[in-house]
């Protein structure tokens, strides 16, 4: 398991690099050009800028989360081809500095979804909140408070621009069923896996977030059955999915481990928190610890080890600590986030130790046995 650490880029993420080079264990950093919109292209130039800054620090570019893509593709619009063609471009430009899995979504209009950014955890900090309630109201009332939220930051998927065409938006999305929706995820990944495969990227899924539809609009990863369809759909390795214990982890009926075990060779990114579902079905994020939520992440970073996991992870979102929250981008703060990884990196290092025993004792008992 490679360990990274998702950064915004110079001036647009309140954590510097510098910091982030004495979190002990992580060797990548998960990347994107932030103020590209979905649909745009991303020059070669840029692309390096980024990368050499990164790699001049002794990180990997390996993961970039994400390229975005344009709502053409999702409606399956005739411009769709257009917009295909030019997330190709990146693709390539991408494979040629380094990055080796692109981790992406397909979730119509809004990516993850909160109804309060800043929720009070009875230990003083606070988190991302999720009230079921609240959903069923104005759409544009929630995205307003999110960028509120954001601060002097841009959310990604959150974006000012794309949100004040929210009706428009909506409207083109009124005859996007569930079952079109998935069509054209595939016919998209179809198109794109000739150039995955030509120069060795990974499409990596990010599942929905929550796991259910909202506002009216399908969401079409969010379960063992809905991953099991798309991956077969598109029956190739570069076809995979970013598992995500804190999206799939909102519905409690979804067995993490049992999703970890059966799409083991497809799973090239893990991100990896915990969450607490109350009793009506809202939830909270929480610390990474055992006990703390409804995830285990203990048995899942267990069952990555059994799988022989060699792909990337992150610790993904974390609670606001020690005021941080004035500063930080919601859900990316510094304190919570390190902790994550201690703590992942603690479970994964301790399993890397007992192999290792095991594997010794094996070997005396083997020796003694040929005495
Ligand atoms: C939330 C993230 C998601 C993720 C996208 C991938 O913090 O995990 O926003 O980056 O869904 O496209």
């Amino acid at each position: 398991m490679k360990m990274t650490w998702r950064w915004y880029g110079e001036g647009n993420d309140n954590i510097t690099l510098d910091q982030i080079r004495q979190i002990p264990g992580v060797s990548g950093i998960v990347w994107s050009l932030h103020h590209k919109t979905a649909g745009e292209v991303w020059e070669e130039n840029e692309i390096l800028a980024e990368a050499e800054q990164i790699k001049a620090k002794g990180f990997s570019v390996a993961v970039v989360e994400s390229v975005n893509v344009h709502d053409d593709i999702k409606i399956g619009l005739p411009s769709r081809d257009h917009y295909i063609e030019i997330y190709a471009d990146t693709i390539r430009k991408l494979a040629a500095v380094g990055v080796e899995v692109v981790c992406y979504n397909f979730m119509p209009i809004f990516d993850w979804t909160r109804t309060n950014l800043y929720y009070p955890l009875p230990d003083g900090s606070n988190a991302l909140f999720y009230e079921k309630a609240s959903i069923a109201a104005d759409p544009h009332e929630m995205a307003e408070m999110i960028i509120r939220g954001g601060g002097d930051f841009t959310i990604p998927g959150w974006e000012p621009d794309r949100l004040s065409r929210l009706d428009e938006l909506f409207a083109a999305y009124a005859d996007v069923t569930e079952e079109k929706l998935f069509d054209n995820l595939v016919y998209f990944l179809q198109k794109l896996m000739p150039i995955c495969e030509e120069c060795g990227i990974k499409m990596a899924i990010h599942p929905d977030d929550p796991a259910w539809p909202i506002f009216g609009l399908p969401r079409i990863v969010r379960s063992r059955d809905t991953i099991r369809r798309l991956l077969n759909a598109v029956d190739n390795p570069h076809n995979g999915l970013t598992f995500c214990s804190g999206s799939l982890g909102t519905n409690p009926h979804n067995d993490l481990p049992a999703i970890l075990r059966e799409f083991k060779d497809r799973i090239y990114f893990a991100h990896l928190r915990n969450v607490k579902i109350f009793d009506n079905g809202d939830f909270v994020e929480v610390s990474h610890k055992l006990g703390d939520g409804n995830v285990n992440l203990p048995e899942l970073v267990r069952v990555l080890h059994e799988n022989g996991y060699e792909g990337y992870a992150r610790p993904d979102h974390g609670r606001h600590l020690w005021g941080e929250e004035a500063r930080c981008r919601p859900g990316y703060g510094l304190y919570d986030r390190a902790f994550g990884v201690m703590y992942l990196l603690g479970v994964w290092d301790g399993l890397e130790n007992a192999k290792r025993q095991a594997m010794q004792t094996r070997g005396g008992e083997i020796r003694v046995g040929a005495e």
